[in-house]
């Protein structure tokens, strides 16, 4: 029996892969092919895919030329593949021409004639864009705009600030073509609304944003009371709208892996979760202002709440604040966490520095995220025999935001799984709460 064997990433399946499949099957007998994961993709810099792993392996079974399906993981996979499936021929488009010549070794190397004039990237391109404003235009959204190019079917088109100068200079140089002279304006314009203001706005903004029938992408901390966060739900699920918490730890590839990794028993049972996030800023900045809901805890504990709820869970017993204070405003603040069975704890900071890692404690091990954890591109599993530790890297692009805009926009466009639960922004909120209520905050 004459196995062959070929590879793609097979998003939006068109006319060319089904041609380039046929031919491949007409090589020999048995037919196998490699689906790219999603995170090998994005490992080859292919950021943009519209269909997941599991969309698209159903895809190329539709086709029915497939004796085999495999997932293809890691650079380097097609010789150990040709090797395990004992594959006499490898097969692949001529877009490729000359560039698996090192697989003769193993096997036999046939290029396929590439079917012109139609090919996923130019698909991905012709679907209609998601149009979106931007309210809020400090440092963040300087960021966000040019993260968005890197990511398919959203457009930028508005952006307002209430200081319209600002607003207008912030157009002008990120290349927008309108400046909103009011909030309505911005929402008439766009289908999407993503929420970059100070964060004692975030509230009205995302309700009236709701309101007028716009998803949401909002900044971190999401708003300060549950009775507030369960009022945009509310107001997302009537109009069937999007709302998500623009956190990009909880979209960055390591993290996704990290936490799947972890939750596959990799360190056995988790007994403690110790995370920081420290960064010093200038004492006038509005981020240390009382009067505008500033301080390390509003601004910072998000980023460590994540991983406490993903590897403990939301069902938490207590929290205990130990807070140093300077002008009202907590310039450093330590959280302990308690639950049945384990304990977690964490510094956020705007007034004090600290090592900026994580660690995550198990019955068998432990893992270790260097500084700064969030948004890393590598960690570690240690175990007592340092034999079995094992290190783990992945591809952070770019200031990293580019994930997040991504599942945003899978979100509106396909509805895709939201990786942060309605139940963990919640209760991230409910801890913020807790904590502006003086609820267990001891001052020092
Ligand atoms: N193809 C084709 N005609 C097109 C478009 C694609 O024949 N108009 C072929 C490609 O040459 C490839 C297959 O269809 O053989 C899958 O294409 P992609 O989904 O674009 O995957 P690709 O990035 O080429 O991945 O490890 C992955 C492989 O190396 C190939």
């Amino acid at each position: 029996m004459k196995k062959v064997i070929t590879y793609g990433t097979y998003d939006l399946l068109h006319q060319g892969h089904i041609n380039l499949l046929r031919r491949a099957k007409e090589l020999g007998d048995w037919l196998i092919v490699g689906v790219t994961t999603d995170n090998f993709d994005l490992e080859r810099g292919k950021m943009n895919t519209c269909n997941n792993v599991m969309e698209r392996i159903e895809a190329v079974k539709s086709t029915g030329y497939a004796d085999q399906i495999i997932i293809e993981e890691y650079k380097g996979q097609k010789i150990d593949d040709i090797q395990k499936y004992g594959v006499d021929i490898f097969a692949i488009g001529s877009d490729w021409e000359g560039y698996f010549d090192y697989l003769k070794e193993y096997c036999e190397v046939v290029y396929l004639p590439r079917t012109e004039g139609i090919s996923s990237t130019q698909l991905r391109e012709e679907r209609p864009s998601v149009k979106v404003g931007i309210i809020g235009t400090g440092s963040i959204a300087s960021r966000f705009v040019p993260e968005s190019k890197v990511v398919n079917s959203i457009d930028i088109v508005a952006a307002f600030n209430p200081d319209l100068k600002l607003g207008a200079e912030f157009c002008e140089a990120n290349g927008i073509p309108l400046a909103a002279g009011t909030q309505d304006e911005l929402f008439a314009a766009c289908d999407a609304v993503y929420v970059a203001s100070p964060h004692y706005t975030h509230f009205e903004y995302a309700k009236a944003a709701l309101q007028a029938g716009k998803h949401v992408l909002c900044e971190t901390p999401f708003v300060f009371n549950t009775a507030e966060a369960e009022e945009l739900f509310r107001l997302a699920d009537e109009k069937d709208l999007v709302l998500m918490l623009a956190h990009k730890t909880a979209y960055c590839p390591a993290f996704g892996h990290l936490v799947s990794l972890l939750k596959s028993g990799t360190i056995g049972e988790i007994v403690d979760v110790d995370a920081s996030v420290t960064t010093l800023t200038d004492e006038r900045s509005a981020k240390m202002d009382k009067e505008l809901l500033g301080g390390s805890m509003s601004e910072n504990a998000c980023f460590p709440l994540l991983p406490i709820f993903k590897f403990l869970g939301t069902d938490y017993k207590d929290v205990t604040f130990f807070s140093k204070m300077k002008n009202g405003v907590d310039i450093f603040t330590k959280g302990v966490i308690r639950y049945d069975n384990a304990v977690a704890s964490f510094q956020v900071g705007l007034g004090a520095k600290t090592e900026g890692n994580m660690v995550i404690s198990g019955t068998k091990g432990y893992a270790y995220v260097p500084a700064p954890w969030w948004k890393t591109d590598y960690f570690e599993i240690r175990y007592e025999d340092q034999n079995l530790n094992k290190k783990y890297f992945y591809p952070f692009a770019g200031e990293g935001l580019r994930y997040e805009i991504k599942d945003f926009i899978s979100s509106i466009l396909q509805g895709s799984f939201q990786k942060l639960s309605r139940k963990e922004m919640l209760k991230m909120t409910d801890v913020q709460e807790r904590y502006l209520k003086g609820e267990n905050v001891f001052q020092l």
